[in-house]
């Protein structure tokens, strides 16, 4: 991508109504605009990332067994009268009406659908286990939306809901799911701290919360230090192993940690000090298991072994991809800009002319460009005509992990700079290295 042909306005100025550092520098950085209260438009670099982070939660989706279905952001009234749940959701829920006057609302979550699609075709014991997720936007009314989208009334959400004949069935879903979301997390580069949770409005008895600690973080959370060095589960876990599983979540579980709604105060002052950590933290995954919550009021029954009828048992499982943007930032920054995570980075590399119009650091940069683009790395390649102070602002501004440096002096000796945004560590090598030391990304 060439800075000179893409749309990226960047601010100069901090934007005076954003609290927090993550939504201070989404503004600067030009990833989104606020277009009402709660309300944000995705402009390129912030969906770039967006789809990066997207894209990580389905491969673990994936590898997890749960499959990918897409449900309407809009819903009918009725599928929560059904449940219960359309007089009880309160001011949060928006509720529309359409031409024929019929009762709709933009869905905050969707148990009740993902029911109702159960019911309508699943039988038998022999087709669970099954576990249906979607990424679909949501909204709620929150009374306080704030920094930005950390906590925005239409927010991007993976949502996956499980189906299992009986409670034990369902454990080794709902273990599924949180062994799954710590190699999410992990590959985003955060360190994410499953602790007992409340199940507020969505209802159940067991429930985690997946939580990074931050200062600027909304909730209070108490946890023991040593979560932070655990090791996450590799890459070939078996997600059909029940009790390697179930060793897993024993283990991840074993610890104290807990959000200030289920804090226990003479536990956690049995820690030993040096072990105490007592901080802030964003929520950025929920799951849940409620049993027969919905499937009994909705009558989602299958057939069972022994030829009765059983009410399914189900859990449901969220993560907010929008939120976890704000939630890297406010991990990974300095001040200079954002600090993206490779796997995450909107590009991989930014390359910077520092002479545009010089015949020679063009011709150098093109060939790069080109280059790179053909071995498979994502280019930002700023290309204006534009002081060098500029481009490096820019650069650091936005975070991408590499940067190249093309000037004419170093270049006259047939050298580059190459640059890490996260260290600042700087190398000088010759232009015909750059491609193989980037495909090699040490
Ligand atoms: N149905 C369940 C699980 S699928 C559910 O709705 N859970 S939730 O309420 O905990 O939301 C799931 C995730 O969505 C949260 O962990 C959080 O990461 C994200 N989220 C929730 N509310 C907001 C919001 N207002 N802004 C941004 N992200 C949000």
């Amino acid at each position: 991508m060439r800075l000179s042909r893409y749309f990226l306005p960047i601010l100069r100025e901090t934007p005076k109504e954003a609290e927090i550092v993550s939504h201070r520098l989404m503004l600067r950085a030009g990833m989104i605009r606020q277009e009402a209260a709660g309300l944000y438009a995705w402009l390129p670099l912030g969906l770039r990332v967006l789809n990066k982070i997207n894209a990580i939660i389905r491969e673990e989706q994936n590898r997890s067994g749960a499959i990918e279905l897409l449900m309407p952001t809009i819903q009918s009234a009725d599928l929560w009268r059904e449940s219960g749940r359309y007089d009880a959701y309160g001011k949060e829920m928006l509720r529309i009406q359409d031409r024929h006057d019929r009762e709709m609302l933009f869905g905050p979550t969707n148990e009740e659908m993902i029911t109702e699609i159960f019911r309508g075709y699943v039988r038998s014991y022999k087709d669970l286990p099954l576990n249906l997720y979607h990424i679909q936007w949501k909204f709620r009314d929150e009374v306080r939306p704030r920094f930005g989208v950390m906590r925005s009334r239409e927010f991007l959400m993976k949502d996956a809901y499980s189906f299992d004949i009986d409670q034990a069935g369902a454990r080794h879903s709902y273990n599924k799911m949180f062994v799954a979301y710590l190699r999410t997390f992990a590959r985003m580069g955060l360190k994410a701290i499953p602790m007992k949770a409340d199940t507020g409005p969505i209802g159940g008895d067991l429930s985690h919360e997946f939580i990074i600690l931050a200062s600027t973080g909304e909730s209070e959370v108490f946890c023991h230090k040593d979560y932070l060095d655990f090791d996450i589960p590799a890459v070939n876990t078996d997600f059909d192993n029940i009790s390697a599983l179930q060793g897993i979540v024993d283990k991840w579980t074993s610890l104290y940690a807990a959000t200030s709604e289920m804090h226990d105060a003479s536990a956690f002052e049995g820690l030993p000090s040096e072990k105490k950590v007592s901080a802030r933290g964003i929520e950025v995954g929920h799951i849940f298991y409620f049993g027969t919550k919905y499937s009994k009021p909705m009558g989602a029954k299958v057939m069972g072994p022994d030829g009765q009828e059983h009410e399914v048992h189900m859990g449901s499982y969220g993560i907010g991809p929008s939120r976890l943007i704000a939630a890297i930032i406010e991990a990974s920054h300095d001040e200079n800009g954002i600090v993206w995570p490779d796997a995450i980075a909107p590009f991989d590399v930014a390359l910077l002319n520092l002479k545009a119009g010089d015949a020679a650091t063009d011709e150098a940069c093109e060939k790069l460009y080109r280059e790179l683009g053909a071995a498979g790395v994502d280019v930002f390649y700023d290309d204006r005509d534009e002081r060098p102070g500029a481009k490096f602002a820019t650069a650091d501004l936005i975070g991408i992990p590499w940067q190249v440096i093309i000037g004419p002096k170093s270049l006259a000796e047939g050298n580059v700079e190459l640059k890490r945004r996260a260290t600042g560590e700087k190398e000088v090598l010759p232009l015909a290295d750059v491609v193989a030391r980037l495909t090699r990304k040490a």
